[in-house]
């Protein structure tokens, strides 16, 4: 079993994750961490925060000489804008934020205390854990990428485009957008919304490629794998909602045309399309795993809604803190890190093994069985 836990304030010392359950022997190139860290902190619309860090993964535990022995591995990113305990307190909660339901909750009248650990920053954790997630799943030919579909009401066209076409220009692409008409539109609604003193949403995809069929199972709600992977999208801050294939696209058309024939070639099961999204029963079918987030805007707003201060009673207008206009081109990589965890985790179940050896031999001795099947 592959899991994770993350701790850390926005503005503490440090985040920290321990991802625990890899297999002994797998080769950790640090240099990806810091990679899959940097992709998370770029994107057009992002606030002052990411000019002051300079996120990195700080190894302190699980990895020796390169590899991984099979032990947790701890990870710390340090925060630059360290001042947690110099900020002032705040009382008037933002609408759309943890801020209320977090202050009666934990009984405290000072929000910082709620939006500390609230703030997205806690999504470097997950990206740093999920590199480990992804580094384990490349070890046996399982890929993905995320790219952004929308922004408020700007929508990418990218029909036609096969996996590696999409990478590449999402990767080059300023707001992780395969598709330059739209990012050129994308960028002039960030602006506007940026003068009106508002936010925007969005939606970004993921894509798993190579994953094997028989990865979660049927028999178990909490082994299905399109729930695990549902509720680890849906974790994400600002999330409100997750596709799975074809999702709510599904409901409107009848089962003729919503589900993905079946063929056999070359020694292989196929379908003729990818309407479930590469899950059916809750496993895997050997399709690409097709995955969307949908980001609400982000809550802090420079032009404040009306809200309460929750120390007086009295009518107020919300808090305005630094924050990001749109944040989705980070919000689909840390989808892409929070979907390799769960697909690792699946992985793992299936295939087992202390050592990334022993894991190699599971995997490909199923392989052959599925070959000659
Ligand atoms: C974030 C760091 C935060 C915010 C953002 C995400 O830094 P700060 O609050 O110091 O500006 O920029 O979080 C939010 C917008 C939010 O509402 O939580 C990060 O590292 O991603």
């Amino acid at each position: 079993m592959i899991r994770y836990m993350t701790a850390g304030e926005s503005h503490g010392e440090a985040l920290v994750t321990i991802v625990d359950g890899l297999p002994a022997g797998l080769r950790v190139d640090r240099k990806i961490l810091d990679r899959e860290l940097a992709r998370r902190m770029a994107g057009y619309g992002r606030g002052g925060r990411m000019k002051i860090e300079r996120d990195t993964a700080h190894v302190l535990s699980g990895i020796r000489s390169g590899r991984t022995i099979g032990s947790p591995v701890a990870i710390m990113i340090k925060n630059r804008d360290f001042r947690i305990d110099s900020l002032p307190p705040i009382a008037k909660a933002r609408p759309g934020h943890a801020d209320l339901a977090g202050a009666l909750k934990y009984d405290t009248r000072d929000i910082r205390d709620i939006l500390e650990r609230a703030s997205a920053r806690e999504t470097a954790c997950r990206v740093a854990a999920g590199a480990l997630a992804k580094i384990f799943l490349a070890e046996f030919g399982i890929d993905m990428l995320s790219h952004v579909i929308s922004i408020g009401p700007v929508v990418a066209r990218t029909g036609g485009l096969g996996f590696a076409r999409i990478r590449s220009l999402a990767e080059k692409s300023c707001l992780r957008c395969a598709d330059p008409k739209a990012e050129r539109m994308m960028k002039a609604v960030i602006d506007n919304a940026k003068r009106e003193g508002d936010s925007l949403g969005g939606c970004a995809e993921v894509v798993v490629k190579g994953a094997p069929p028989g990865l979660g199972s049927h028999v178990q709600w909490d082994r299905r794998l399109d729930g695990n992977i549902a509720r680890a999208l849906m974790s994400i801050p600002a999330v409100k909602s997750v596709e799975i294939g074809g999702g709510f696209r599904l409901t409107l058309v009848p089962g003729s045309r919503a589900h993905d024939e079946i063929f056999y070639a070359k020694g292989r099961f196929g379908h003729r399309t990818n309407n479930a999204g590469g899950i059916e029963g809750g496993m895997t079918n050997g399709e690409d795993i097709v995955l969307r987030v949908g980001m609400k805007p982000i809550a802090t707003l420079m032009r404040p809604l009306s809200s309460v201060n929750i120390r007086t009673g009295k009518k107020a207008l919300a808090q305005v803190e630094r924050a990001d206009v749109v944040a989705v081109p980070a919000c689909g990589v840390v989808a892409e890190a929070a979907a390799a965890l769960e697909v690792a985790n699946a992985f793992s179940e299936k295939f087992g093994g202390d050592s990334v050896g022993e894991t190699a031999a599971n995997f490909k001795a199923c392989a052959r069985r599925i070959k000659n099947f």
